[in-house]
């Protein structure tokens, strides 16, 4: 079976990082709305590298949690694809096979000249003055709001040809990530593990099953289960 994981921040959030919205989803006061634009880079470059260089130094000192273990497990006996909006790597250090990052990778940089450069940057700080081999500034390989999704387009036809979709940890609340869901095929299971109810963002023609806990509670369980599965569906 073709199973696709859709993950957001509640998948690293038992891992120590912290979520956008809710509870705790703010960095020194500041809304990623505020600092996660072109806009906030413009005007106050050094604001925004030290938020990106407190998460990258989290994101270095977490570990993958059982979520994460879980669904690399699945591959064992299905081809998965995890399409995730974070910029952790906490997919990849779980050993999934293929990650698809809509939003970027925090340990990459990015130069800020006319042909961008992405390079392996790692867990070191980025400043101000660390410079492209053309002289640019460096900043971090993510996507923020305003700009556009490069990896969209590639996740179109993966969720299009899922036997089986897994939302987890997101509150779709980001475009375009959050209309992914909306391309599932009619009557797919679809596992949605998130310990909120609120459903307002997940509009799908799929079978929503929903898991409201933890993501590393439930997925172990739930993972047991398709490998056993040969419907697709939690009976
Ligand atoms: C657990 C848990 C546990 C907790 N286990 N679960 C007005 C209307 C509509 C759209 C727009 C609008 N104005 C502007 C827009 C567009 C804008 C947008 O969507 N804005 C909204 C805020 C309204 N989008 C954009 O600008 C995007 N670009 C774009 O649209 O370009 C045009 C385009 C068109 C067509 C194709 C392609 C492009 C770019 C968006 C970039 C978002 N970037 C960020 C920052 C990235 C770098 C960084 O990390 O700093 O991405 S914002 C931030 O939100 C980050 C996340 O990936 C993203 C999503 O958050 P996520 O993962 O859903 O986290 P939370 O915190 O919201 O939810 C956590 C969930 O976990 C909750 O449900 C909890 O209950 C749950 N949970 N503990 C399981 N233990």
């Amino acid at each position: 079976m073709k199973i696709v994981a859709l993950t957001g921040a509640g998948i690293s959030a038992e891992s120590g990082i912290a979520t956008f919205r809710g509870a705790g989803g703010l960095w020194e006061g500041h809304r990623v709305e505020d600092v996660a634009t072109p806009e906030a880079w413009e005007y106050d470059p050094e604001t925004v590298l030290e938020f990106y260089n407190s998460r990258r130094k989290a994101v270095a000192e977490a570990f993958p949690n059982a979520g994460h273990i879980a669904l690399a497990r699945l591959e064992a006996k299905h081809e998965v694809t995890v399409i995730t909006q974070n910029i952790d790597d906490l997919h990849e250090r779980a050993e999934s096979s293929h990650v698809l990052h809509l939003h970027g990778e925090i340990m990459k940089a990015r130069s800020t000249c006319d042909f961008p450069r992405v390079m392996n940057w790692g867990a070191r700080d980025i400043v101000l003055g660390d410079l492209c081999e053309s002289g640019s500034q460096l900043r971090p390989h993510v996507v923020w709001f305003g700009e556009e999704v490069p990896e969209y387009m590639r996740a179109v036809p993966i969720i299009a040809q899922a036997d089986v979709l897994m939302v987890i940890g997101t509150s779709l609340q980001v475009y375009p990530a959050s209309g992914l869901v909306e391309l599932a095929r009619p009557g797919i299971p679809i596992y949605w593990v998130d310990p909120d109810s609120d459903m307002a963002g997940l509009s799908t023609a799929g079978e929503v099953f929903h898991f409201p806990e933890p993501a590393a509670g439930a997925l172990p369980g739930i993972v047991d289960r398709l490998l056993e599965s040969q419907t697709g569906r939690p009976e």
